[in-house]
C-alpha cells in the first residue's frame, strides 16, 4: 500500500474541521525516542524504503493496541498528574504510553532559548521554529496525529475526542507566549495529520492545561482504560445531550428526596425520566446543542 492510499483511508477530518493537509515523509524515524540523529527533512530527500511502506501498512485497527502519546512542552512537570487516577493505571497496565519531552532539549544554545520577538512587531514573544522542528523530527511519522492546543483552533468536542482515541500515536505540541511560529504547524502538516484545537472561547497562558484536558478526554475512551465502559456511554455529550442528574443513598437527605421514579424499580419509566431530564437540562443550559426547531417554543 502506498502512503497516499494510507492517507486516503487512514485520516478522516470531521466535516468543516480545520484539519490541515497531510503528507507522507517517507521517514523510518517513528520508533526513535529522544533526539533524532537525522532530520525528517533530510529523510524526505531519500527514496522511500520498505520500512516506510510497512509502517503505513502496520497501522493497527482502531482500539487494537497501545495508544502512544508524546507531549512537547517547556513545562514537563505539568504532566506529573498523568501518573495518578485512571490514566495512571492505564499507563501501568501498558494500554497508554505517555512520553513527556522538554522542548529545551532540542535547543543548542547556552540559554536553551525557545522564543524570540515577533516579526511585524507586537506584544509578547513567539516560539522559535528550530527546536520545534527538531522535536517533531524525533517523534513524528506519517501515522502520527499532531495536535497543537491553541485558542485559535477548532473547538474540542466529544466527537473529536472519539476520533483522537482511534489514533495510535498522538503528539501534543504545547505552545507558550504568543504561540508557535506558524511554519511549524505547516511543516508538521506536510508530514502528517495536524489539528489546531481550542478548549473554548477564553485564553490560557499555554497549551499544557488544554493538552491535559484533551488527554484525559481521549484517554478514557481508549479501550480498557475505563473500569466500566458503559459509563462512557451514559454521560454528557455522548448522545449529544447533557447528562441526567444522579442520586445515591440516602433516599432523603436534609429534607430533600430522591425523585420517586428512581426508587420505583420501573426501568422503562426511569429511562424515560432520564431522557426528559437530559432534554430539559440541555434546553436550559446549552440550547445551542439542540436543533433550532426544538428551541422555537422554549422559555429561556
Ligand atoms: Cl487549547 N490554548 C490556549 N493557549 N488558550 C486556550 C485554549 C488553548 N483553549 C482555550 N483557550
Amino acid at each position: 500500500m502506498s502512503c497516499g492510499e494510507h492517507r486516503a483511508s487512514g485520516s478522516s477530518a470531521p466535516a468543516g474541521s480545520s484539519k490541515l493537509g497531510t503528507g507522507c515523509a517517507h521517514s523510518p524515524l517513528w520508533r526513535t525516542t529522544g533526539r533524532a540523529s537525522a532530520t525528517l527533512a533530510a529523510q524526505r530527500g531519500a527514496p522511500s524504503s520498505a520500512t516506510v511502506d510497512s509502517g503505513c501498512e502496520q497501522r493497527p485497527a482502531p482500539y487494537a493496541g497501545v495508544v502512544r502519546i508524546d507531549i512537547v512542552t517547556i513545562f514537563p512537570e505539568f504532566f506529573g498528574v498523568l501518573d495518578i487516577s485512571l490514566l495512571g493505571k492505564a499507563r501501568e497496565r501498558g494500554i497508554l504510553e505517555v512520553n513527556v519531552r522538554d522542548l529545551r532539549d532540542f535547543t543548542h544554545d547556552k540559554h536553551r532559548t525557545v522564543d524570540d520577538t515577533p516579526y511585524g512587531g507586537g506584544a509578547g514573544m513567539v516560539m522559535r521554529p528550530e527546536p520545534w522542528g527538531e522535536a517533531l523530527d524525533a517523534m513524528v511519522s506519517p501515522t502520527s496525529t499532531v495536535i497543537f492546543p491553541s485558542a485559535a483552533g477548532m473547538p474540542f468536542t466529544q466527537s473529536l475526542a472519539r476520533e483522537f482515541a482511534e489514533h495510535d500515536h498522538l503528539i501534543f505540541g504545547c505552545g507558550r507566549y504568543e504561540g508557535i511560529d506558524q511554519r511549524v504547524v505547516e511543516y508538521a502538516a506536510s508530514v502528517t495529520s495536524v489539528y489546531e484545537v481550542s478548549l473554548g472561547d477564553y485564553v490560557l497562558n499555554g497549551g499544557e492545561v488544554a493538552a491535559m484536558a484533551m488527554i484525559e478526554a481521549v484517554g478514557r475512551l481508549v479501550d480498557g482504560v475505563m473500569g466500566n465502559p458503559l459509563s462512557a456511554v451514559e454521560e454528557s455529550h455522548s448522545n449529544g445531550l447533557l447528562e441526567y442528574p444522579s442520586y445515591t443513598k440516602p433516599a432523603e437527605w436534609r429534607g430533600r428526596e430522591v425523585p420517586a421514579v428512581l426508587l420505583s424499580g420501573n426501568h422503562a419509566a426511569i429511562a424515560e425520566w432520564r431522557i426528559t431530564q437530559q432534554l430539559a437540562r440541555t434546553r436550559r443550559v446549552r440550547p445551542d446543542l439542540l436543533p433550532p426547531e426544538s428551541n422555537a417554543n422554549s422559555v429561556s
